[in-house]
């Protein structure tokens, strides 16, 4: 597996850059951002973070039990340009500027300009604290203090998120001071649609702290990667690393095969398409229904996460696994364990084969029929503590106690059954790309259509099993399939967001024609309106800065 981890951040643009029209719109687009900085905060940046936003291919809502996934970056990012903050003489002034106080603005005026100054508490360890968030999946409290409001979502959030793990791993006494720092962004990845802005900004917003902090000597992608998955935990939702890795490592004219087990691990897998023949490209389509996912982690998101990890430990139970009162396994590593040899892990032909050995096992936790209104899978918070094994108090403690979840019924049948198929499905993708690439000039459409088949069951698991689907999203995907489309599915955590469909090239416009059609939020959309909600991508490049 290639082993794209170690390569330090670029910091030249040209090598990042896919081509030579994108290279000269977006000089353009750098120049006008540091003039706009000027003129804001009377200086020039010094350092320029881009971070794009990704389109996940296949592989959802299984990143955070560890299974791999095919992402792609897309263009849009989010750039953040930033510099010490300077007296109105042109000078660095510690005095007149707090340590690390952070004044923050947007391009985009319906993000207010905001000012924020870390507090540091010296009673609090931070390598303690780093050791608790490995430890429990989620944060604690660390040194640092800078007041991240978890049940709001508000923009500076994500600074704060990147900012937090900067100095929470590079400044642990009160004899070095972060930076005071003036930063602006400018973003161009649509929020809440799925296309992962949030990561986009906490990529960025890391990449730039380190970057003005003087902190970015010898970082590698794969330790941004992780820094930039801690970091964004600290907003309040416990997700898998499929964005942040997405949007740091990837490549132009590839998708990722990202995985997380035993380690995280990228594979750039060149997609049958611009560069094949039969040409085709993916396609966003915005449903507009925008999830607002630090509302909705409760009864959506963090409640899968929950769901997944009470399953793998009933799995277990019921596999003759052995487990401590307070393990709290993933899926995978249940999974691994069943399958008994590491060499069995080694290639991702040998885990493909593994889990359809495995899949017949899932049926283990399906509830009895008995006393259960007819097609009920779901069982009870009760029924939930009693499969697990545990005392109730033990079960809270590992289970409930740093997350807050709602639910009458909990599924862990069809969670389960989705994670094993979906991870299935993605190494069969990567298995067509891979033979597709490998009988260039003879492409048939078969292997698009079986690109786009594999899609459309992605997408009938996410609506039925995993439930992180919406009807307006379910309309859109009938509609691009409709429309001509080979396949078409949900992307990103859901319950509103964007499609990705399949399409083939010299039929785009048409596509786009129809869904604009059928679609009743698009009618009256045209020009401009019409490309911000439904768009062709080319898989673009991972994050990277540029020293001004
Ligand atoms: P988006 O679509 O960015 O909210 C989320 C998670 C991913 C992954 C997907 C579902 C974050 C930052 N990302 O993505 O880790 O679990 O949902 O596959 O929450
Ligand atoms: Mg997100």
């Amino acid at each position: 597996m290639a082993a794209e981890l170690p390569i330090p951040i670029f910091t030249s643009l040209d090598k990042a850059l896919p081509d030579l029209q994108t290279a000269a719109a977006e000089g353009v687009r750098y120049d006008s951002m540091v003039k706009e900085y000027e003129s804001r905060f009377g200086h020039k940046p010094t350092y320029i973070a881009r971070a794009p936003g990704r389109v996940n291919l296949i592989g959802e809502h299984i990143d955070y039990v560890l299974f791999g996934c095919f992402p792609a970056a897309i263009e849009r990012d989010i750039l953040i340009a930033c510099g010490p903050s300077q007296s109105a003489s042109g000078t660095s002034t510690p005095s007149s500027h707090p340590p690390g106080g952070v004044k923050a603005e947007n391009l985009d005026p319906k993000y207010k300009p905001q000012h924020f100054i870390p507090k540091f508490n010296s009673a609090l360890g931070p390598s303690a604290a780093e050791e608790a968030d490995a430890a429990s999946n989620v944060h604690a409290e660390t040194s640092w203090h800078l007041d991240i409001d978890k049940r709001e979502l508000r923009w500076e959030s994500y600074v704060k998120a990147g900012y937090y793990g900067v100095l929470s791993r590079f400044f642990s006494s009160t004899t070095e001071h972060p930076v005071p720092v003036d930063l602006l962004v400018n973003g161009s990845v649509p929020s809440g649609s799925g296309l992962s802005s949030s990561a986009a900004m906490v990529v960025s917003s890391t990449l730039a702290f380190l970057a003005v902090n003087n902190k970015l000597d010898g970082i590698t992608k794969g330790q941004l990667v992780e820094m930039s998955m801690e970091n964004e935990k600290r907003v309040g939702v416990n997700s898998g690393g499929l964005d942040q890795a997405a949007s740091v490592i990837c490549t132009p004219h590839s998708a990722i095969f990202v995985d997380f087990f035993p380690r995280l691990s990228a594979e750039p897998i060149p997609l049958p398409t611009p560069r094949t023949i039969p040409r085709a490209v993916f396609v966003c389509a915005n449903s507009l229904v925008v999830s607002d996912k630090v509302v909705s982690a409760k009864i959506h998101y963090n409640l899968r996460v929950v769901e997944t990890l009470v399953a793998a430990r009933v799995l277990a139970n019921r596999l003759g696994l052995s487990l401590g009162p307070s393990d709290r396994p993933r899926i995978r590593e249940i999974f691994s364990r069943w399958l008994g040899s590491p060499e069995l892990e080694s290639s991702p032909d040998k885990v493909k084969a593994g889990l359809e050995r495995f899949l017949p096992e899932i049926e283990k936790l399906k509830p009895s029929p008995e006393g259960r209104p007819e097609g009920q899978l779901g069982i009870t918070m009760k029924e939930m503590v009693e499969w697990s094994g545990l005392s109730e108090a033990q079960f809270h403690q590992v289970y409930l106690s740093w997350v807050d979840v709602e639910a009458e019924h909990f599924q862990l049948y069809k969670r389960t059954l989705h994670v094993i198929t979906e991870a299935i499905r993605v190494l069969e993708f990567r298995e067509v790309c891979l033979r597709a690439q490998a009988a260039e000039g003879e492409l048939s459409d078969d292997t698009l259509r079986a690109l786009g088949a594999l899609m459309d069951a992605s997408h009938e698991s996410c609506s039925k099993l995993c439930q992180s689907s919406c009807p307006e999203v379910d309309q859109l995907a009938e509609l691009a399939r409709a429309s001509g489309a080979y396949g078409c599915r949900i992307t990103g955590a859901g319950w509103g967001g964007c499609t990705v469909s399949l399409v083939a090239e010299d039929k785009v416009d048409e596509f786009i024609a129809k869904v604009k059609e059928g679609y009743a939020p698009y009618k009256n959309l045209e020009g401009d309106k019409l490309r911000e909600v439904i768009f062709a991508t080319k898989p673009s490049s991972g994050a990277f800065g540029k020293l001004w």
